[in-house]
């Protein structure tokens, strides 16, 4: 009988490149969008606890059922974002509307669809895990890792009609221990595709720490087994972020293939609304991680931000976000005759 001996592990990841920030109105953008999620956010957390007492009844109130809320992951989805067009598309998870807003989703009907409301992207049928918008190839799945390879899919079409565009998959560090993950891994790379795969590392799959589930300390390695980079952005940084990205989609651009980046990132509320989170033993101190403060708290220290246009971006997020939500409100809901329309169903009665 013989033996074989694995080799000794490599150094298998890159580093993230050191590289200066954004020009300073690149970052004022970077916040504004971060801003603009978390006002989004905050508004619809207000609305879905609306109705749902006496207790917490998750299918009562205005937008019944389940709410996965993505505060604190604005870093991101803006730093990736800043560098897509409409023409390039994002495939996000179950915890979409960070990704959303900042793919410039349109505002009215995703918070229409929220509501159930059939002004809604999907005529309200859908609700916030399943949000699409072909207008800037935006979609989500409350099926986790499912978006990888429906992203795979857009960016072969990109090519095969010579558009340019390039496809994000989105997914949570408990999703990348799914096969889908894998699979579209090993198949983007095989076939040189342009993505850019995302795992946002917020160390919890809903009551499991990343520990328990992962047998790795990033999935940047696992990049590695597939022959594609991949880089691990520490400290939920929206710069480093705008960074690695930059590096990601002008390689997938450049018809050079898909690449891997993971964010260290943190939700800041439950993983759905309603969540007591009594598995999480560094609950007290989530708030000081919030990198909306501290993201501001840099670009005031840089110059770049003051308090008259720190005002001025909340006031334009606020009215952007009220207006979305009293649109969806004034929408009317589905006709119930209607419930067997976009499904399939034996007999229509
Ligand atoms: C295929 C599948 N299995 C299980 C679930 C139930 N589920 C919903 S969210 C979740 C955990 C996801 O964790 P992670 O990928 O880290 O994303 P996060 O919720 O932290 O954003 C699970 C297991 C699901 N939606 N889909």
């Amino acid at each position: 009988m013989s033996t074989t001996t694995n080799p000794p592990p490599q150094p298998t990841t890159d580093e993230p490149p050191a590289a200066a920030p954004p020009p300073d109105e690149v970052r004022l953008e970077l916040f504004e969008t971060m801003v603009r999620s978390r006002t989004y956010e905050e508004a619809i957390l207000r609305e879905y606890h609306v109705d749902k007492g006496p207790g917490f009844d998750i299918g009562k109130g205005q937008i019944p059922g389940e709410m996965h809320l993505s505060a604190g992951q604005e870093p991101v989805a803006a730093g990736i974002c800043a560098h897509l067009t409409s023409d390039d598309a994002v495939t996000a998870p179950h915890r979409p509307h960070h990704f959303a807003v900042a793919h410039g989703v349109d505002l009215r009907r995703m918070t229409a669809e929220i509501f159930g409301r059939e002004t809604g992207l999907g005529r309200g049928r859908g609700g916030h895990m399943h949000l699409f918008d072909p207008a800037v190839h935006f979609s989500c799945s409350g099926i986790i890792a499912e978006g990888y390879p429906p992203a795979l899919g857009a960016a072969f079409a990109f090519r095969r009609k010579g558009t340019g565009g390039i496809a994000v998959a989105v997914t949570g560090e408990g999703a990348a221990n799914q096969g889908a993950f894998h699979e579209s891994l090993n198949l983007a790379a095989l076939w040189q595709l342009p993505v850019v795969f995302v795992v946002e590392d917020n160390e919890w799959g809903i009551s499991v720490p990343r520990t328990a589930s992962t047998s790795v300390a990033s999935n940047a390695e696992r990049a590695a087994g597939y022959g594609i980079p991949g880089v691990r952005v520490e400290d939920n940084d929206v710069d480093a972020v705008h960074a690695a990205a930059e590096t990601a989609v002008a390689r997938a651009r450049a018809g050079d293939g898909p690449s891997l980046i993971e964010v260290a990132t943190v939700r800041m509320w439950g993983h759905f609304e309603g969540d007591a989170q009594g598995y999480r033993p560094e609950l007290a101190s989530v708030a000081d991680l919030d990198p909306i403060p501290r993201y501001a708290e840099r670009l005031r220290g840089a110059g770049v931000l003051d308090d008259a246009t720190e005002e001025s971006i909340r006031a334009r997020a606020s009215e952007q976000v009220e207006d979305a939500v009293t649109f969806a409100k004034d929408s009317p809901i589905p006709d119930p005759a209607e419930v067997h329309r976009y499904v399939f169903a034996e007999e229509q009665s």
